[in-house]
């Protein structure tokens, strides 16, 4: 998928060592022996592509002529995953529920998901961290999060992505970097490390954060009248620290991370959103 960390083309070729080498996949059971792939590109190439993703790079066909050269044959067009980050009452769900629809008339096959969740088990555990009557210790918690995303990564997310769509996901990783890594004070990089290993290293193709001020946020929430969940009891502090680590992931990734301005009208936030994500789009749309 091309929603990881080195934007490479999408490659694989033909050969059971090769084949091996991506993922442990057999030639016979790639994702584009299936009927109605679309091929993306042919290229040749020298080194093995896309080892370091794993499984990730499970789907086509190629063909293995000798040592260090290969024709990396066909690549298949990939779904995307689009994340949307923000503190709680930025209006992450108003957006979602437009920019879908929204995408899905541009051409993009889409399937809106959330964290913690879209799954069974990780539906489950939202219940349980959001759940102001446990005690939840922050390792805990940072753990608890990592593990409602790797079982969605692998029940949901990673199928969908194979299958050529699009995902639209209601917080990902950069959530945990910012309310454990740094909301929590665990460390910025020692969560990561935790969610590397449970996505093997996904990372999305496009990152939408929506930033607004405190005051902006108090009005949405007291709008909404919903109690507070165990995170949402936490004081002004714990706020500030995420919204400062959000803005340093979006100054540290630029290209991934898109800053929206979410304190305007919903139809505003989902133009920007639109922009946002232009380049990604089938062309033409
Ligand atoms: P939503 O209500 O935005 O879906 O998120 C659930 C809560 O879990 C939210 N709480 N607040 N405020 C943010 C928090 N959360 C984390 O702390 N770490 C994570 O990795 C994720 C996905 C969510």
């Amino acid at each position: 998928m091309d929603a990881v960390l080195h934007p490479r083309p999408r490659v694989v070729r033909i050969g059971r060592a090769l084949g091996e080498q991506l993922g442990g996949e057999r030639p016979g059971d790639s994702a584009l022996s299936r009927a109605g792939r679309a091929v993306e590109e042919v290229r040749v190439a020298g080194p093995p592509v896309g080892r370091q993703r794993g499984g990730q790079d499970r789907a086509g066909v190629g063909v293995s002529f000798g040592p260090g050269q290969h024709l990396w044959k066909a690549t298949t067009m990939r779904g995307r995953l689009i994340t949307i980050e923000g503190l709680d009452g930025a209006g992450k769900t108003t957006l979602a529920d437009a920019l879908v629809p929204a995408l899905a008339a541009r051409g993009a096959d889409i399937e809106l998901l959330r964290e913690p969740g879209g799954v069974e088990l990780s539906e489950r555990i939202r219940t349980l961290v959001k759940d102001p009557a446990l005690l939840v210790d922050p390792r805990a918690e940072a753990l608890l999060y990592a593990a409602a995303r790797a079982q969605l990564c692998a029940e949901r997310l990673a199928p969908l992505l194979d299958a050529g769509r699009w995902v639209l996901l209601d917080r990902f990783v950069d959530s945990s970097l910012a309310y454990q890594g740094a909301g929590r004070g665990l460390g910025v990089e020692a969560v990561r490390a935790i969610n590397d290993f449970g996505t093997g290293g996904l990372v999305p193709d496009r990152t939408l954060l929506l930033r607004v001020d405190t005051a902006t946020r108090d009005a949405r929430r007291t709008v909404r009248g919903e109690a507070p969940d165990r995170l949402e009891r936490e004081d002004d502090a714990f706020f500030a620290a995420i919204g400062a680590a959000y803005d340093a992931l979006a100054a540290a990734e630029p290209a991934r991370i898109r800053v929206i301005d979410a304190r305007g009208a919903p139809g505003a936030v989902l133009a920007a959103a639109l922009d946002g994500v232009a380049d990604l789009l089938p062309s033409g749309t």
